[in-house]
């Protein structure tokens, strides 16, 4: 009878020193991850469109920038028209646009509007225009992949 009494009392201090060992794990990790010194930084979710600073053209009334524009392969480049105007960018050649057919998905932007191109995934150099200004030089450039 006392063997098994004292074989009972046996998992007691095994309990309070695995509470206290959570406990202490508890501390620690409120500890590290409540440790920055304020500011917003950014909060939970998935960012809905990555778009990279260097994979963007704007439109605007002067014309195209940048009017070249070197991406990796792979890239995608986001057309964004910030022109009163709306313009439909397209690949070279006119009127055939067959060089890059990934610079199609663009098309035709409202002002205001931004659209994507494909997947440019040949390394080569792409000329682009808008099919409806096809001689305006100020809204042609070249995207260079490699
Ligand atoms: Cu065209």
């Amino acid at each position: 009878m006392a063997t098994r009494r004292s074989h009972n009392t046996r998992p007691a201090p095994l309990v309070a020193a695995l509470g206290a060992a959570v406990l202490i794990m508890a501390a620690a990790a409120a500890c590290g991850g409540g440790s920055d010194g304020g500011g917003s930084s950014s909060g939970g979710g998935t960012p809905t469109s990555p778009s990279p600073s260097g994979t963007t053209i704007t439109i605007t009334s002067s014309g195209v920038s940048p009017r070249t524009l070197t991406v990796a392969v792979g890239s995608r480049v986001t057309f964004v028209n910030n022109d009163s105007r709306a313009h439909d960018m397209s690949s070279n050649p006119h009127p055939d646009h067959t060089d890059c057919p990934a610079i199609n998905d663009v098309g035709f932007l409202q002002p205001g509007q931004s659209r994507q191109t494909g997947n440019l995934n040949a390394p080569r150099t792409c000329g682009y225009h808008d099919h409806n200004r096809d001689t305006d030089t100020s809204l042609q450039g070249t995207i260079t992949i490699q």
